[in-house]
């Protein structure tokens, strides 16, 4: 009796003690901002599986039943059913962490553990990233991907480390078209508007080659703007068009496809650091293995969103014809060419 005492207790009590700390946090996890940064540990016991417990949160800026929060659903799953439930992810969909630069700055001070965010977005932190901004640099989803998946775009993924971040996977953002306010018919309606970008330089440089203004700003404060008429125009792909409702705004839409900007999965640097090198296998497989269901519920969702933009009577105007709009931005793709030209080379050689 006095040997179980002596030999079991402190440590089940340590147990008991940190795991109810730990149920309690999961409860609530909207309110769990005062968590340790790469969340609350316990050590093992019978009941719970070998490692410690954590508990994270993954931010997202799209709803629920968008295809990157489907995803973010998917890697969260995995990663709870491969630990036994020792590790789970909760998902705060439709920006509740807030919009995407903001999510980015906690990230990298470890507040929040996980976000999916546009690669657009990462270029205001990681100058490597801004050369996804760049036009017409992928000649369809095809190319996109074989970049992707390349040696070369998982390196890019890495190079997130030296920006306090750990890509762990890409996800599917199809391409990206103008629509505004006033008509849209060509290259030239472009000229003068006052457009919003994702906020990174090489947009701002986008627009002037293109003859317009460029007016970076986060993603929430879009439907307003265009609203008010603080801006005449914004870009986007199907699905944020119609499930930020800014179709409901700018009715005209111009099928330039400027841009393929890749979605980005990934962890806090701090919070990867502290997991062991089994967790940090498991978390980064289960991120790879969650692409396989975004690109699917991607693929499904892009058409529905175009089938109902079109049924909502917007004015589409398709190019039939993307060289003015590719000769237009030329120049400004070859001065880019000394900051990118291994990206741009390696993303050539995806081609083939
Ligand atoms: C979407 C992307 C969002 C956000 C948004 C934007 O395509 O999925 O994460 O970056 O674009 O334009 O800000």
């Amino acid at each position: 009796m006095k040997k179980l005492w002596k030999g079991i207790p402190i440590l089940s009590l340590a147990v008991v003690l940190v795991l109810t700390a730990c149920g309690s946090n999961k409860s609530n996890s909207a309110n769990s901002s005062n968590s340790a940064p790469a969340g609350s540990s316990a050590p093992a016991s019978s009941a719970v599986p070998e490692g410690p417990k954590y508990n994270f949160r993954l931010a997202e800026t799209h709803p629920a039943d968008y295809p990157t929060t489907k995803g973010d659903q998917k890697f969260a799953e995995l990663v709870k059913e491969r630990s036994n439930g020792r590790i789970t992810i909760d998902v705060f969909p439709g920006s509740q962490l807030g919009e995407e630069k903001a999510v980015i700055e906690q990230v990298q001070l470890g507040a929040i553990e996980f976000t999916r965010v546009s690669a657009g977005a990462l270029g205001g932190f990681n100058k490597e990233y801004e050369a996804f901004s760049l036009p017409y640099i992928f000649d369809n989803e095809d190319h996109q991907w074989k970049f992707l998946n390349s040696e070369d775009g998982t390196k890019l993924l890495d190079s997130l480390e030296s920006s306090r971040m750990k890509g762990l996977a890409y996800y599917s953002s199809g391409s990206r078209n103008f629509y505004s306010s006033k008509p849209l018919n060509s290259i030239k309606d472009l000229k003068g508007l006052k457009i919003r970008v994702q906020q990174n330089k090489v947009n701002i440089d986008l627009m002037n080659a293109l003859g317009a203004n460029a007016t970076p700003m986060p993603y929430g404060e879009v439907f307003g703007a265009l609203q008010t008429g603080i801006i005449d125009a914004a870009e986007n792909n199907f699905p944020s068009y119609l499930t930020s409702n800014h179709y409901q705004k700018a009715k005209n839409l111009i099928l330039d496809q400027h841009q393929r900007v890749p979605e980005v999965l990934l962890i806090s640097k701090l919070a990867w650091d502290k997991l062991n090198p089994e967790d940090q296998q498991l978390i980064k497989q289960a991120a790879l293995d969650s692409v396989a269901t975004q690109r699917e519920e991607w693929s499904k969702f892009e058409k529905d969103a175009e089938a109902k933009v079109r049924e909502s009577g917007v004015n589409i105007v398709e190019v039939s014809d993307l060289k003015p709009w590719q000769d237009a931005v030329k120049p400004m793709i070859e001065r880019y060419r000394a900051e990118f030209g291994a990206i741009l080379d390696a993303i050539d050689k995806a081609r083939n």
